[in-house]
């Protein structure tokens, strides 16, 4: 029988997929004061094993595979598969069959508790004019979103009917800084996202809860309010890098990345056969 996710960071043993991946290499560092044990997976090998940690390649669209990676953990952080918009094809494996696979995999070894990397893609068309919260219909901006829409899903039917946790987290933007005018809104800190999970780990009743991954920044889209059993309270902003991202040429009014939440996303497609 596995420990519960809500245990002690002493005795916690998180299973990271997407490990060698930009967050995934974030995370494998700024998660280690809250895990007993990381396993850390990935398609391809991420950097050799440090104390507390185990490195597994993993292909999540390998039913099998993925069974054998979720053994013996408390909780898992899924993270791995396809972090931008392709091809529907290219998708289906590893976010589609892939989250399936990990939602499975839990149901058949008893983990309790999953962190998924949702993203903002799912509700991309939501126009930059308009705010909005957990509860708005979701509005995939493409084949990507329509995956993390996809696993919202897994979420809710793996909590109704066999009662794993998720917090699914609606990632805007996390990266060092904010890169762009949008950005400036969506931007999520490493600190605030690695806050994120910690948060979603501790915190009992979470059933399904979807939160938006945001930092405290001047301009914001997103409404966490049905989030407030959390206690998220990000720490960062993206106040500091205005003058900075603004010191960028202006993007035109119809541009998609000053129109739409998803920005850029929401104009990519579609993808022909060669
Ligand atoms: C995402 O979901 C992507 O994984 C990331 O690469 C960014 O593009 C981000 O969204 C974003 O919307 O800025």
């Amino acid at each position: 029988m596995t420990a519960s996710s809500t245990a002690a960071p002493s005795s916690r043993r998180l299973l990271l997929t997407g490990a060698a991946g930009g967050l995934g290499k974030v995370l494998r560092q700024t998660l280690k004061p809250h895990a007993s044990l990381l396993r850390l997976s990935d398609i391809v090998e991420p950097q050799a094993p440090q104390e507390n940690e185990e490195v597994v390649v993993c292909d999540l669209a390998d039913k099998a595979a993925v069974d054998q990676l979720v053994k013996g953990v408390d909780a898992i952080l899924h993270f791995g598969g396809v972090s931008v918009e392709r091809p529907f094809e290219e998708i289906l494996g590893p976010n589609i069959s892939g989250t399936y696979h990990i939602y499975e995999a839990a149901r058949r070894h008893g983990v309790k508790k999953v962190i998924f990397a949702s993203s903002n893609h799912v509700v991309g068309f939501y126009k930059q004019s308009e705010t909005i919260d957990a509860l708005a219909p979701r509005r995939p901006d493409g084949y990507y979103g329509l995956s993390k829409s996809y696993g919202e899903d897994l979420a809710t039917f793996y909590f109704d009917r066999y009662g794993i946790e998720t917090l699914s987290i609606r990632i805007g933007s996390s990266f060092p800084e904010p890169q762009n005018r949008r950005m400036l809104c969506t931007w999520l800190s490493y600190d605030d996202l690695t806050q994120l999970i910690v948060k979603g780990l501790e915190t009992p009743n979470l059933g399904h809860t979807i939160v938006y991954g945001m930092s405290d920044n001047p301009t914001v889209w997103w409404d966490n309010r049905l989030a407030a059993h959390l206690g998220y309270e990000p720490k960062d902003g993206s106040a500091r890098f205005v003058d900075k991202v603004e010191a960028q040429p202006p993007v035109a009014a119809d541009d998609p990345a000053a129109l739409y939440h998803g920005g850029a996303f929401t104009a990519q497609g579609p993808f022909e056969e060669a």
